[in-house]
């Protein structure tokens, strides 16, 4: 990170700082806000974390969740006025403002000093200081050293730590992916020595489910997957009905995704969710064959080599289905060439 001197300074008096995830915050996204607000906090600094929508229930554990703002139309006003009277405003997991819709705007206009800290691909530059790194494998891991880098390290306690660790489990898929460095480990062992309870942790994220969400996912599997071992490529595509019929919660299809790159011989996985405005869609890939050129080329997305997020807005399921698969056989090559 250049300029962290100059940045420490700034940070080194008493200051406003708002902190805001991504939409649809994940385990990396709240947990890299909820440790960084948990560690400026120790500085004195006054913090706010706003969330442009809600979260899933999986995450609300989290210590300083309570204290978290997440945006409703009726709260127009409130956020404004805190992003507006802010002195800082970090922005983490994500480079692109859009990801940040209906606060984006506010953020633009905004006097504050603004910190993007990410690991995300694409990046458009939209703040004064950047720590943003594609090849960590978190955000969290980004915030672990921004605490290094600001000489904060005796500072990280047990609720800081297990937001950290939290974020770093899920976005290497609970160490797997290849983006689990060494250094990864070296971060967890530490984290470990401050004394955090690693399986309540696995327990909290992963084995909390709904009856419903149970359901949801028995259903997807058994009516709504689409092999295509022609294109190594297997999908969901869920309809807003399917949803209703499992009260679907924020966070119910989370990791459905996975569950067709799970299949022998597949490398291309997807999932077609029908929102009220919009298609959103999640895609995975094993190896070489790049998810984020994809989602970033035909659904107005991106994200990561192999985990990238899309959306078709107002567009209709069928017809998303449709464009998707008419899609595959241009990738034939490279989906057969990825491992
Ligand atoms: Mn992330």
């Amino acid at each position: 990170m250049q300029n962290i001197e100059e940045l420490k300074r700034i940070l080194s008096s008493p200051k406003k700082v708002v902190i805001i995830p991504h939409q649809k915050p994940d385990a990396d996204a709240l947990g890299s806000c909820l440790s960084l607000s948990a560690y400026l906090k120790k500085l004195h600094h006054q913090v706010q974390v706003l969330s442009p929508t809600d979260y899933p229930n999986f995450l609300t554990w989290m210590s300083g969740n309570e204290e978290v703002m997440v945006f409703e139309p009726s709260k127009e006003k409130i956020f404004q006025d805190i992003i507006r009277n802010s002195d800082v405003i970090f922005c983490l997991d994500y480079s692109d403002l859009a990801r940040i819709t209906p606060l984006d705007k506010w953020v633009v206009q905004s006097p504050a000093i603004k910190i993007m800290i990410d690991h995300h691909i694409d990046r458009i530059a939209f703040t004064q200081y950047e720590l943003w790194e594609p090849k960590a494998a978190a955000t969290a891991e980004l915030v672990y050293d921004f605490i290094q880098l600001m000489g904060g390290n005796d500072l990280i306690d047990i609720p800081i730590a297990e937001c950290i660790y939290a974020g770093i489990m899920t976005d290497t898929g609970s160490f797997k992916y290849p983006s689990t460095s060494s250094k990864i480990h070296r971060i967890i062992a530490k984290l470990l020595d401050i004394g955090i309870n690693h399986s309540k942790i696995h327990h909290q994220i992963f084995d909390t489910n709904s009856e419903n969400r149970l359901r949801l996912i028995g259903f997807a599997l058994k009516e709504r997957l689409t092999i295509l071992r022609e294109f190594r490529t297997a999908f969901f595509a869920l309809s807003s009905s399917d949803l209703k019929t499992h009260q679907y919660q924020t966070g119910d299809t989370e990791g459905l995704v996975n569950y067709a790159l799970s299949l022998e011989g597949i490398i291309f996985a997807a999932i077609l969710i029908e929102d009220a405005d919009k298609i959103k869609m999640s895609f995975r890939s094993i190896g070489d064959f790049s998810a984020n050129d994809f989602a970033r080329e035909h659904f107005n997305g991106g994200g990561h080599k192999n985990a990238a997020g899309g959306r078709v807005v107002n567009g209709k399921l069928d017809s998303v289905i449709q464009q998707f698969v008419s899609l595959l056989p241009h990738y034939k090559a490279k989906l057969f060439n990825s491992l």
